[in-house]
């Protein structure tokens, strides 16, 4: 009786851990910074109208990923920014789709807008679950106006420069 009950406390606690390993390692997995734009003057206007600097997710899973409780920096000295829950607007990066994050300061337009602006002189941008366990980031040097970065093809290793930008689109 009392080996049963080892055995299966032992079991239960295997259980818990690899479940949240799976976790970590799905964020980790399929959630990409897929391309930004550092120095936006005309290509993509935020919900206000105004052409704000813009980091792109990438979700590869066939899951919907909500990203509501994670973080945003946009370098590794300053505080990290939480991405908020809320009623009104949709945190969720779709299965094989993308979301938009504006680094504009501007945190009363909702909470995809990060208390941040990406420096065009060179900067990076982190990303990191709830756990703050690091998930994705990228550094970048001088950045030209309206000429973005992005992963090529979409969640590759390859970082390469968009003359015409794909915000909430593919890179392929
Ligand atoms: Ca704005
Ligand atoms: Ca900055
Ligand atoms: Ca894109």
């Amino acid at each position: 009786m009392r080996n049963l009950l080892l055995k299966n406390t032992l079991f239960l606690f295997t259980l818990f851990f690899l479940t949240n390993c799976e976790d970590e390692s799905i964020e980790k997995k399929y959630l990409f910074i897929n391309e930004f734009l550092a120095s936006n003057n005309s290509v993509y206007a935020d919900e206000i109208g105004e052409y704000d600097d813009w980091v792109e997710l990438y979700n590869s899973s066939s899951d919907p990923i909500d990203i509501s409780g994670m973080y945003l920096a946009d370098n590794l000295e300053d505080n990290l920014n939480v991405i908020p829950s809320s009623n009104q607007f949709s945190t969720i990066v779709p299965a094989n789709g993308y979301l938009i994050i504006w680094f504009d300061k501007d945190q009363d337009q909702g909470p995809l807008h990060i208390g941040e602006k990406l420096s065009a002189d060179g900067e990076g941008v982190y990303l990191y679950n709830a756990e703050r366990v690091l998930i994705d980031s990228v550094t970048f040097g001088v950045q030209e106006t309206d000429i973005s970065m992005g992963r090529y093809p979409d969640g590759s290793d390859r970082w390469v420069k968009f003359t015409t930008p794909t915000p909430a689109k593919s890179n392929n």
